[in-house]
């Protein structure tokens, strides 16, 4: 049986291309994918959304979307890469499906909610961005407890130097969890199993030029391979990693990582908000990725991508 996933994700380059692979892997039956407006514009990324699953001919999942502010605003020059996504030339011979022709996506909480509501088997919920979403859903319905499987989050970073370079902060926090400090915590307290897939991890796996050199080699025979290309094409140029497709990875085939139970807090305030700590009292129990066996992730990407 598929393991039902909801995904929430926030609209840069990986996150789509998580949503992609989650969309076409056969051990996920993904119900629902929710944009939040973190990583992109959240009205580009859901309209490049509706295009890749007609593109692909990708069907079942509701895309919903989410316009709100996340608190800690990502940089716009990022932000900004979703209305190139939604203008790819790739894009422009295909015709919307008349499924998704003048509707607008429904709000991600009330999608979210009536996947969770209706579900027999207990759902994975995975995150590639900050948890405004996931976070009230927890706290507002504790009768869900019992409905989520677990929680596979991108976020954090322990023993790396965090990826936030905004005026005023130390550095030490990852993107994700500094959107939203308060949202990451307030996930923490549920009682919902926790995978957290950290930089500690992701910064092994950089996106390089041999494997979109592999993905090139079959993009003649697969609409899969060639916008996985197109997509990471388009953010060459610096280092690039496998954030959200490794987070994507880990819920499709866990037994590829190794995990460590951990407990950890966060840092909501000051200069080193976002901030994600080992905590020897204290703190919540989670199992964080420490590392991943390179070559059967790099290898079950492509076999999925490959597959359309
Ligand atoms: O911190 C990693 C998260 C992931 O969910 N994102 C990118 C991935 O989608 C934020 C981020 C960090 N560095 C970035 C980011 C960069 N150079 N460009 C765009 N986004
Ligand atoms: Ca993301």
């Amino acid at each position: 049986m598929p393991k039902p996933v909801l995904h929430d994700h926030d609209g840069h380059v990986d996150d789509i291309l998580s949503a992609v692979l989650l969309w076409m892997a056969p051990e996920i039956d993904l119900q629902a994918i929710g944009i939040t407006n973190g990583d992109c514009f959240a009205d580009q990324a859901y309209s490049a959304m509706v295009k890749i699953a007609t593109y692909l001919q990708l069907e079942g999942a509701e895309i919903a979307v989410t316009e709100d502010a996340v608190p800690n605003p990502f940089p716009d020059n990022w932000r900004k890469e979703s209305f190139i996504i939604n203008e790819l030339p790739l894009f422009s011979e295909i015709e919307m499906r008349r499924s998704y022709q003048q509707k607008q996506g429904r709000k991600i909480e009330s999608v979210f909610y009536d996947c969770l509501n209706n579900t027999k088997t207990p759902m994975t919920i995975v995150t590639t961005g900050p948890l405004t979403n996931v976070a009230p859903l927890l706290k507002d319905n504790p009768d869900f407890k019992g409905k989520v499987e677990e929680l596979v989050i991108m976020g954090g970073a322990f023993n790396v130097p965090g990826n936030v370079q905004e005026e005023g902060h130390d550095g030490s926090a990852e993107w994700n969890i500094y959107a939203d400090p308060e949202a990451f915590k307030a996930t923490l307290d549920s009682k919902v199993p926790i995978k957290l897939i950290p930089l500690d991890v992701t910064n092994q796996l950089p996106v390089t030029k041999e494997f979109l050199g592999l993905l090139d080699e079959f993009s003649d025979r697969s609409r899969g391979c060639t916008l996985a290309l197109r997509l990471w094409s388009l953010v060459k140029g610096f280092e690039y990693y496998f954030w959200d497709t490794l987070t994507a990875a880990a819920t499709i085939k866990p037994d590829l990582y190794t995990f460590k139970e951990m407990r950890i807090d966060v840092a909501t305030q000051g200069k080193s908000m976002g901030r994600t700590s080992t905590s020897l009292f204290g703190g919540r129990k989670v199992h964080v990725a420490t590392s991943v066996d390179k070559e059967g992730f790099e290898s079950l990407l492509l076999s999925i991508f490959k597959s359309r």
